[in-house]
């Protein structure tokens, strides 16, 4: 027997969460979420933002088949899917001749990185191709492995987890093929290089390197085929992941170098950084009368020439500083200072050569600029039980992009509206323009006395930091702290510690010991002790280095990067380009591989998938073209069937006026027909499939229209 359209809704809900019933119900949002995820439809949309949960197992939807499925077709003639995002915003920028750009947001391990691959590799497959054009798709495609290899790592969350964020832009030319791409990284998570946590690894491409890497390659590196050797690759005590062949990873890694463009001297001159990077970390100090010495030479000797600078000189770099205070004097450093010299010595050489390694990929991607897709790869909001510098990093980006999402809905929708001839009713919402202000206002803003208190020499620490916070921003209604807090508030938030009142909801973030500690490595000219080393690699012969490190920074006529510079630089190109394209959102949330409610809820508030529903409801549920409503519905109306002659929005008023639709629930504009509340269509919806029951008839599409 054929399931009647109510039926089918009942067991895997809506596709579109603006055709709930009860949109402002958060549990019947995650029901419908629920329902689907149980018949393995993982995504659904808001208007035409993308929700999905990662189903952590195979499913058999991204093959050829699917993506011929999706190609050339409306949004909602199938049902929601990564393709019809990707298809979307290559027809949208065919023919409306408007950059592009797919923005993926969610926690970690929810598959954000999968699914820009999948994009990628729905393009690679459906657009147009030449042999010049294959070179860029093979190129485009195989720059995955490598920032993967160089830029991802085991964590607790995910066994690849995208250690970096990450903006790609898709160049098409005027045929609709790709002729090219750009890649910006930023927020590398340097400290990983020095440090991992129990259970986490370091980036996979030491463990490629010692496990893969041919004999007589690790030879000349001076490595041993055991990470276990390596002061850098023990913290976590996780060497081996079962879910990752080290081994043939590197096969598959060397390979894309390859085809990248990368010659044997780039690949012989980036392995030498790499295997640098561990033998640094094994660079034992003694000490004597209370300064640092390193203990044995054998690892300065392989460094001097990996590196191709003087040993005696790197020696040098390793255990003394250069005290600014005093001019251009020279001490030496105590065992911490050495210790931590070295370690930030490593982190800016790894970081630096990660962003060598992007620049250089987007060389042999050539930019041919034309039509662009751009795909944006970013953390979504983030709160753990200790929040620090990074979370309010991520959390402020999140800030602004629900800031811009609310700005290009709104103006979208108003444009849509003017467009066709529909009176604009101003919409109530929440504005977290008043947020976004308190972080980045200028002079007293939190990123400034952050900057204020970075830059200032003598007692500045995280706890005058905290209190300077409270004396300028005490009185902001999105602002705590504990000085200042109630009672009430006080029991639940530690003395080192404010709260941002951010838009998904609150977070306390927690200044001490890390916070200026934090900052200062992300500025890495504030940090006295590494200038010496940088010196050292600015005389570098290894040719990356060489380009990685310029003595222009060490001047002091060059200004600091304070952290304003440092956010500037991090999401201002983002954040312009978004302001000119035509942005699809598509959030991405996390599941233990079963529909773990709580996980689930925790991340629809954090992400703010409830207000962004208020947003997308607070007009009309639904639109249509005149023809397509008059197509599907014209049986349920004796005057409009089998064909309607005149004009086709007299069509659809004869139609809605006959299915007795009162004039409160609807709208006709100039092409489209807008329906408030999703109640209307549905009793629509129910009178075709009576119908087509009692005619015998299968009901058309009517799968793809639930699901
Ligand atoms: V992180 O912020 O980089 O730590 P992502 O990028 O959000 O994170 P990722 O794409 O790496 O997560 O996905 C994590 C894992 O989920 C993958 O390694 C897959 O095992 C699994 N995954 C993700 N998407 C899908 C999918 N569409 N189907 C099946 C998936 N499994
Ligand atoms: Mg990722």
């Amino acid at each position: 027997m054929m399931e009647s359209a109510l039926t089918a809704r009942d067991r895997v809900g809506v596709q579109d969460f603006v055709l709930l019933e009860n949109y402002t119900s958060e549990a019947a949002f995650i029901e419908n979420l629920r329902k689907r995820f149980k018949e393995n439809l993982i995504y659904t949309y808001i208007g035409s933002v993308l929700v999905s949960v990662n189903p952590y197992k195979d499913l058999e939807i991204y093959n050829k088949n699917h993506m011929e499925r999706y190609r050339g077709v409306n949004f909602y003639e199938v049902s929601p899917h990564i393709y019809a995002v990707g298809d979307n915003s290559y027809r949208s920028m065919r023919t409306e001749r408007k950059d592009q750009c797919i923005l993926i947001s969610g926690e970690s391990g929810a598959g954000k990185t999968e699914a820009s691959k999948k994009i990628l590799q729905y393009y690679a497959v459906t657009c147009p191709a030449s042999e010049q054009v294959q070179t860029v798709k093979d190129r485009l495609l195989q720059s995955n492995p490598v920032l993967e290899a160089f830029g991802n790592a085991k964590t607790l969350r995910n066994d690849n987890s995208s250690r970096f964020g990450k903006y790609m832009d898709i160049q098409f030319d005027f045929k609709g093929a790709p002729v090219g791409g750009h890649i910006i990284n930023y927020l590398l998570e340097k400290s990983r290089v020095v440090h991992q946590n129990h259970g986490e690894r370091n980036f996979h491409i030491f463990y490629q390197l010692i496990e893969g890497g041919e004999e007589d390659l690790l030879r000349r590196l001076g490595l041993e085929r055991n990470p276990q050797q390596y002061q850098y690759l023990v913290k976590g005590n996780c060497p081996k992941v079962s879910s990752i062949n080290d081994r043939s990873d590197w096969k598959t890694v060397r390979k894309a170098l390859t085809v990248i463009g990368f010659n044997e001297d780039d690949v012989e001159e980036l392995l030498n950084i790499i295997a640098s990077v561990l033998h640094l970390g094994n660079v034992q100090y003694g000490e004597e009368d209370g300064s640092a010495c390193i203990t044995s030479d054998t690892q300065i000797k392989y460094l001097a020439r990996l590196l191709g600078v003087n040993g005696t000189v790197l020696t040098e770099a390793l255990t003394h500083k250069k005290i600014i205070a005093k001019g251009e004097e020279v001490g030496p450093l105590n065992l911490e200072q050495a210790s931590s010299a070295r370690d930030a010595l490593s982190k800016a050489v790894y970081g630096r050569t990660f962003t060598w390694l992007v620049n250089k990929i987007n060389t042999s991607l050539t930019y041919t600029h034309y039509s662009v897709i751009g795909l944006l790869d970013i953390y979504g909001f983030e709160v753990f039980q200790h929040n620090s510098f990074e979370q309010f990093c991520i959390n402020y980006c999140n800030e602004k992009l629900q800031q811009l999402f609310i700005e290009l809905t709104l103006k979208s929708e108003q444009e849509e509206y003017e467009a066709e001839g529909i009176t604009w009713e101003p919409v109530q919402y929440f504005n977290n323009k008043i947020i976004c202000d308190l972080v980045e206002e200028k002079f007293k803003g939190i990123i400034s006395i952050l900057d204020e208190e970075c830059l200032r020499p003598g007692d500045a620490s995280d706890l005058t930091f905290l209190e300077k916070l409270a004396d300028t921003v005490g009185g902001h209604p999105h602002f705590v702290t504990h000085k200042l807090a109630d009672a009430k508030t006080r029991k639940v938030m530690g003395r080192e510690e404010f709260r941002l009142l951010h838009y998904a909801g609150e977070v306390n973030y927690n200044v001490n010991g890390v916070f200026l500690r934090c900052v200062k490595t992300v500025c890495v000219c504030v940090c006295v002790c590494v200038c010496v080393c940088l010196q050292v690699m600015c005389m570098s012969e290894n040719k990356i280095l060489n380009q990685c490190f310029d003595r222009e920074e060490l001047s002091d006529k060059k200004r600091p990067e304070t952290v304003r510079y440092v956010f500037f630089l991090m999401f201002f190109y983002v954040m312009k380009q978004l302001r000119f394209l035509r942005f699809t959102w598509c959030v991405f949330l996390s599941s233990s591989g079963r529909f773990d409610e709580v996980l689930i809820r925790h991340q629809v508030k954090y992400l703010g998938l409830m207000e962004n529903l208020r947003v997308r409801r607070a007009g009309f549920a639904y639109r249509r073209r005149y023809e397509v409503f008059l197509q599907r519905y014209k049986s349920l109306c004796p005057d409009t069937w089998p064909n309607w002659q005149g004009k086709l929005s007299d069509g659809v008023a004869t139609l809605v006026k006959h299915l007795g639709y009162k004039p409160e629930e609807y709208k006709l504009g100039r092409s489209k027909i807008f329906i408030r509340f999703p109640k209307t269509l549905f009793g629509t919806e129910e009178a075709l499939e009576t119908r087509k029951h009692s005619l015998g008839e299968i009901p058309i599409a009517v799968q793809a229209w639930w699901r």
